[in-house]
C-alpha cells in the first residue's frame, strides 16, 4: 500500500523534476545549436510549401517593427484593397492566414509588438536583441484542376526570423589570429573619437603583464572597461563597427552560447601556459568555435535574407557614423560573399538565393529622395558586389510602418515636399522639410554643407484592430524581391 503522503510527495517529486526539465529546455531552446536543428527542418510537401526568410541589421536598424509590419501585411492583404499592399500574389486564392511559432525557435513576440504599435497613444516596440521567429501560414482555397489535386489544404508557411546583425560582424575574426585582431582593433581605437573613449582600458591592458599566472580578476576588470568602450562608441557617438559584437549584446545568447571576456592586447607573441596571455588567446579562440557555430548552425542555412540598414541616422549623425556604418556594411555583405567561397577552410560552404539589402525608415524623407537613398546605399555597399550578385541582390528602400505623410508647402517662394507627423518627444503633429539625400557618399569637404534634417517620429496613430496593412512604403515590394 502506498500512502497518501508517499503520493503527495512523490506528486511532488514529478513537478519538481518536469519543471528542471522544462527549465533545461528552455535554457537549451534559443542555442545556436538548437536553432541550427529547427531551420534544418525543411520538409515540405507537394500541398505543403514554406518560404523561410531571414531579417537582420544591426542594432535599432528596424527589424522588430519590419517583421511585425510584414507578418501583420500578409495575414490581412488578402481582404484589403489592392493599394493597402499591391503585391500579394495570393489575394485571389488565401482562405485564412494564422500566425504561430517555428517549432524550436524562440517565438517572436508578434502580438505584444503589434498592440504598441496600435496602443492609444502608439509606441515603438520596446528593443530587443535575440533572435526570433515566427511563421505565418497561409491556407488556400482548393480550386481548379491544380488545386483539387492538392487535396483541401494547400498550405504555404511564410517562416519570418529575427536575427542580430552584429552576429555577422563577427565573422572577419574567424580568419583572423588572436594577434591579428588586436592590432587591428588597437589602429582603430587610436582614431577619431575612439582614441578617448578608448583610453581607461588602452592604459589598463598596457599594465598587464601577459607572462604572470592567469589572473582572471584583472582579465575581467579590464575586459569590462572595453565593454564599456564599446557601448559608449555606440551611444555617444553611434559608431557601428564594434567587436566582439556579442559582447554588446550578451542576453541575446543562450547561456550555451555565452563565452568568457577578452579584449585586445596587440603585444602578444608567443604565450607562456598558464599565464594572462595563454587565458587571452585561449578566450578568443572559445569566441571564434561560438561564431563558427552561428556560421554553421544558422546563417549558413538561411537561403533568403533581408538586410535593414538605418541609413538616415547615420547620414545625420555626420561623417565619421557614416563611415563606421559603411565599415560595418562592407564587412557585413563580405559575409554573404564568402557564404559561397568560404575564405576560411574549416566553414562549410552555404548559399544565399536571394539577399534584399533595404534602407530603412524610408518615410524619414520624402518620396522624390527615395532614388537618391537607393543610390546612397548602392554606393554603401559597393559596386563589385551588387555586380557579382546582380541575381540575388536587390536595393530598397522601405518604411515598414509609415509615420509621416507629405504634401507641398509653399515656402519662400517655392515648392517644398514637407512631411507631417508627430516628433519624438512633441504632441502635436508638425510640418518639417526633411531636405536632400546625398545620391552618393559625400566627400570629406561637402559634410559640412549637407542640406538633410532627418528628425525622428512617433508611429502614427492607426485604429485598432486594424484589419488591413499597416501603412507602409515598398513593404511589398520586399516579399515581391524574396518570392516572385
Ligand atoms: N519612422 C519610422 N521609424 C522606424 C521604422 N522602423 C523602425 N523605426 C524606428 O527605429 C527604432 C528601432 O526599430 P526596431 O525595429 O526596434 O529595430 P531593431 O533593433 O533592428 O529591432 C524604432 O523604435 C523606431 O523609432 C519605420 O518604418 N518608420
Ligand atoms: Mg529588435
Amino acid at each position: 500500500m502506498v500512502s497518501p503522503r508517499t503520493v503527495t510527495h512523490l506528486t511532488k517529486a514529478v513537478a519538481e523534476t518536469t519543471m528542471i526539465l522544462e527549465r533545461l529546455g528552455d535554457w537549451a531552446k534559443g542555442s545556436l545549436d538548437s536553432v541550427g536543428a529547427a531551420l534544418a527542418d525543411m520538409s515540405t510537401s507537394l500541398s505543403h510549401q514554406r518560404h523561410r526568410i531571414a531579417i537582420t541589421g544591426l542594432q535599432r536598424s528596424g527589424k522588430t517593427v519590419f517583421v511585425t509590419s510584414f507578418a501583420h501585411a500578409l495575414l490581412h492583404a488578402g481582404n484589403a484593397p489592392r493599394s493597402a499592399f499591391p503585391f500579394f500574389p495570393w489575394r485571389d486564392t488565401v482562405r485564412d492566414v494564422s500566425v504561430g511559432e517555428i517549432p524550436g525557435i524562440p517565438p517572436f513576440p508578434y502580438r505584444a509588438h503589434l498592440d504598441e504599435l496600435l496602443a492609444t497613444p502608439p509606441r515603438w516596440p520596446a528593443p530587443t536583441t535575440a533572435l526570433a521567429g515566427l511563421r505565418v501560414r497561409l491556407r488556400h482555397d482548393a480550386t481548379g484542376f491544380v488545386g483539387r489535386r492538392l487535396a483541401a489544404a494547400a498550405t504555404l508557411d511564410i517562416d519570418l526570423v529575427d536575427y542580430p546583425g552584429e552576429w555577422l560582424l563577427d565573422l572577419p575574426m574567424l580568419a583572423q589570429s588572436y594577434r591579428d585582431w588586436s592590432l587591428q582593433m588597437e589602429e582603430l581605437a587610436a582614431g577619431g573619437s575612439r582614441r578617448a573613449l578608448a583610453a581607461p582600458w588602452r592604459a589598463a591592458a598596457a599594465s598587464l603583464d601577459l607572462d604572470a599566472p592567469e589572473d582572471a580578476v584583472a582579465i575581467a576588470r579590464i575586459a569590462a572597461l572595453h565593454v564599456d568602450y564599446l557601448r559608449r562608441c555606440r551611444a555617444e557617438k553611434n559608431l557601428y563597427f564594434l567587436q566582439p559584437g556579442r559582447f554588446l549584446q550578451d542576453d541575446a545568447a543562450a547561456p550555451a552560447d555565452r563565452a568568457l571576456p577578452f579584449f585586445p592586447v596587440g603585444r602578444i607573441g608567443k604565450v607562456r601556459p598558464g599565464s594572462n596571455g595563454a587565458a587571452l588567446v585561449r578566450r578568443y579562440r572559445d569566441y571564434q568555435r561560438i561564431v563558427r557555430r552561428f556560421h554553421a548552425q544558422v546563417f549558413g542555412r538561411l537561403r533568403r535574407q533581408v538586410v535593414l540598414v538605418d541609413l538616415l541616422t547615420a547620414l545625420q549623425q555626420g561623417h565619421e557614423s557614416f563611415a563606421d556604418l559603411a565599415l560595418a556594411m562592407r564587412t557585413i555583405t563580405e559575409s554573404f560573399e564568402h557564404l559561397s567561397r568560404p575564405p576560411v577552410r574549416f566553414l562549410p560552404q552555404g548559399r544565399v538565393d536571394r539577399l534584399a539589402l533595404v534602407a530603412t525608415k524610408a518615410d524619414h524623407v520624402s518620396a522624390d529622395q527615395m532614388h537618391n537613398l537607393v543610390g546612397l546605399l548602392r554606393d554603401m555597399i559597393g559596386e563589385p558586389f551588387i555586380r557579382t550578385n546582380a541575381r540575388s541582390a536587390g536595393l530598397l528602400a522601405v518604411a515598414a510602418v509609415r509615420a509621416t505623410t507629405e504634401a507641398m508647402v509653399k515656402w519662400e517662394g517655392r515648392s517644398l515636399p514637407f512631411l507631417t507627423g508627430t516628433p519624438d518627444g512633441a504632441d502635436e503633429p508638425q510640418e518639417v522639410y526633411a531636405g536632400i539625400v546625398p545620391g552618393q557618399i559625400p566627400d570629406a569637404a561637402a559634410w559640412p554643407d549637407l542640406a538633410v534634417n532627418i528628425r525622428t517620429f512617433r508611429p502614427p496613430l492607426l485604429p485598432a484592430p486594424h484589419d488591413r496593412p499597416l501603412p507602409h512604403i515598398n513593404l511589398d515590394k520586399v516579399l515581391q524581391f524574396l518570392i516572385a
